[in-house]
């Protein structure tokens, strides 16, 4: 007789999302993550979990959430007040340059993320084909070239150093995306429904898209 075996627990998608900062309220980046929780897409399973926006610890949380979890995809998601659609980054830098306090008041200027690390790091996401994916559903999207020299950058070169070289995450694929602002914070805005939907579609191109259309990989020296 064969004896049942356990199912296979899903591979899993790990999204974070930031806390408020510079002053303000809420921060869309967690309003549209946290609607993706345990949520399934393309046979991977969403968690959710919320960053502080602070240079000191988020590195640490993430790199807890990453041992904890052991995705295949992670998707760090961050705020970029100003801008007008869903900015999948291309690269992230070895720079601290902090424009505002974080959320403990710190403010480097002209540090290193990482002493001795790269220059910068290129997305490990298929951003071409995510690109074309959020067009084709008529949501406003764009790649760019930069996510500044704040925590979200922090976050996205730290992400992209930690896959690089810790044992065990070779295999596991990561990048960073900004959101413009959720209606009530400034112009432009794009809706939480629309932010939902928006990653929902660059999750399941991500997931789906294993060599990009055009992409540079690894580190830049
Ligand atoms: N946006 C900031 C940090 C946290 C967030 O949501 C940034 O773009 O660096």
């Amino acid at each position: 007789m064969r004896t049942p075996t356990a199912a296979k627990p899903l591979p899993t998608v790990l999204l974070t999302g930031f806390d408020p900062f510079g002053g303000e309220s809420l921060n869309p980046s967690w309003q549209a993550v946290r609607a993706l929780h345990h949520k399934r897409i393309a046979g991977h399973k969403v968690v959710a979990a919320q960053l502080p926006t602070l240079f000191d610890t988020s590195l640490a949380e993430l790199a807890r959430l990453l041992r904890e979890h052991r995705p295949a995809l992670v998707i760090c998601v961050g705020q970029a007040g100003g801008r007008a659609a869903i900015s999948l980054e291309r690269i992230a830098i070895n720079v601290n340059d902090a424009r505002i306090p974080d959320n403990a008041a710190a403010q480097p200027v002209d540090t290193a993320v990482v002493a001795g690390g790269p220059a910068a790091y290129f997305t490990g996401l298929p951003i071409k084909a995510m690109l074309q994916a959020l067009q084709r559903e008529g949501l406003a999207a764009e790649v760019s070239q930069t996510a500044g020299t704040f925590v979200c950058n922090h976050v996205f070169y730290g992400l992209m150093h930690l896959l690089a070289t810790r044992r065990g995450f070779s295999r596991t694929r990561g990048g960073f995306i900004h959101v413009p602002w959720l209606p009530g914070q400034g112009q432009p805005h794009m809706a939480t429904d629309e932010l939902v939907r928006g990653l929902r579609v660059a999750i399941k191109a991500a997931l789906a898209t294993s060599t990009d259309i055009a992409q540079g990989a690894g580190a830049v020296s």
